[in-house]
């Protein structure tokens, strides 16, 4: 039972696919919309936090820190930073009051936040601009005082307020209704060593440490590099949003973007000054292109970002430093002749590349790479020793009715 999601314009659990999609309730004129604020328990208070002031944008980071998303036996919590949120939450033409935060009324103490994004969404064809809502959170010791709720009403209302009607979001709880379902997260290991010790794998009874670190040895440089493997630079932007919107158009679901949309996503995050050690200052985000040394075009790419968890309850590690398979694309998926051949190749050339990608991010010293099941991923996850996930992602849509999707969603997560 519901009683939130049951008030809530999104398919019911055990409904029957739609016979045309379309939204369930009508957009409103905005003076239609509600003009007043949720009410909140007395004790709290509405806040938009300003993520441009240093000050806030930490309040955000250690609320996060500390009361945010957990693995399953609750010991990794993920442990987001402050570029990060700056990379997530600030796209082009982000919404100041889509940053929406609860305050304790006496001391201003920020103890719930919920944020949205816009983003530009194609489903089976229907196009719309909608909210990606993400970083849902309450103080631990709010929890079950169905505070949720309310933080879900308000964002809406200020979607609403800017001509906004439909959303996307994931979580790993289900509810009505999973429109598709990816595994989280294909682990590939890295530096294992850490990572046993900190119990994130463990060794199985046939293995040893030095065996396994054997297993998982990486080249020393990419693979591709002959070929024309590089770091994006600012002169790609529009390569990679043409290769990447192609590439996007074999889902059935996804995200289209424009060029300063990809400018940003691919370009901005990837921090100041030198590389050291295969990192920038304040780099969260690592992108590589394919130029074809011949016709120059952009025939690849790939890009992962960092998000460190911290490790509950162990004195010898603070933190797992992983890295996320982002979006990637290549040309190889639109090559000439027989289908299931271009297949064969694209899943070889996709293999390649996220080979490269571990590499970067190994001589980065990255303690693992982690992916979704989602895109393309299953051509390379076994060929590339990914491990397992041990949880579910489910990806929804409000306000939108469709048939759940046949294949895995292809909108790049961060939260
Ligand atoms: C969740 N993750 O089912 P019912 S993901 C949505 N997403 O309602 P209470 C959730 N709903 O079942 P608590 C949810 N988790 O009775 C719970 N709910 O109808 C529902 N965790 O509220 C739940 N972050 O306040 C139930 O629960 C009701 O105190 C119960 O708070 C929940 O960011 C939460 O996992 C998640 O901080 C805030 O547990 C808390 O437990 C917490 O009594 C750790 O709430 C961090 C965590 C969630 C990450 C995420 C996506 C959020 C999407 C929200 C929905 C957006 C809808 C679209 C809005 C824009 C529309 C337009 C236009
Ligand atoms: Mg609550």
């Amino acid at each position: 039972e519901h009683k939130f999601w049951a008030t809530q314009p999104v398919p019911q659990l055990g409904e029957e696919p739609p016979e045309a999609d379309g939204y369930i309730e009508p957009s409103l004129p905005r003076d239609q919309v509600r003009q007043d604020p949720f009410p909140l328990p007395k004790e709290f208070e509405w806040s938009i936090v300003d993520i441009n002031v240093p000050a806030q944008l930490t309040e955000v980071y250690e609320l996060l820190s500390a009361h945010y998303v957990e693995d399953h036996d609750a010991s990794f919590r993920f442990q987001y930073t402050a570029p990060f949120l700056q990379w997530a939450l600030k796209p082009p033409n982000y919404v100041p009051e889509w940053h929406l935060g609860v305050r304790v009324a006496s001391n201003k103490k920020l103890v719930a936040f919920i944020s949205g994004i816009p983003i530009h969404l194609n489903v089976r064809g229907n196009r719309f601009t909608g909210s990606e809502i993400n970083f849902l959170c309450v103080h631990k010791k709010l929890r079950s005082k169905r505070l949720a709720p309310v933080l879900i009403k308000e964002i809406t209302r200020q979607c609403h307020l800017k001509g906004i009607f439909q959303a996307i979001y994931t979580a790993g709880v289900v509810l009505p209704t999973p429109l598709s379902t990816c595994r989280r997260y294909h682990h590939r290991l890295l530096n294992v060593p850490k990572l046993v010790d900190v119990k994130f794998t463990s060794v199985p009874r046939s293995s040893t440490v030095a065996r396994m670190i054997r297993i998982h040895k990486l080249p020393p440089s990419p693979f591709l590099s002959r070929a024309g493997l590089r770091e994006i630079e600012n002169k790609d932007v529009k390569g990679v949003h043409k290769l990447l919107s192609k590439y996007m158009e074999r889902f059935d679901m996804r995200q289209e973007f424009g060029l300063e949309e990809v400018r940003h996503m691919f370009l901005s995050g990837k921090g100041t000054g030198e590389i050291k050690d295969g990192r920038r200052e304040n780099q969260v985000l690592w992108t590589y292109v394919v130029e074809d040394p011949k016709s120059h075009q952009i025939t690849d790419f790939f890009s992962f970002y960092n998000l460190p968890s911290s490790v509950i309850g162990n004195t010898k590690h603070a933190v797992v430093d992983a890295v996320y398979l982002f979006y990637y694309a290549t040309d190889a998926a639109f090559g000439q002749g027989d289908k299931e051949e271009v297949e064969v190749r694209a899943d070889k050339r996709l293999t390649d590349l996220i080979a490269d990608a571990l590499v970067v991010a190994d001589q980065a010293h990255f303690d693992v790479f982690n992916a979704l099941t989602l895109m393309d991923n299953w051509a390379f996850l076994k060929e590339l020793k990914f491990g397992n996930g041990d949880g579910m992602l489910n990806y929804y849509l409000y306000n939108w009715r469709t048939a759940p999707l046949a294949g895995v969603n292809p909108i790049g997560e961060r939260g």
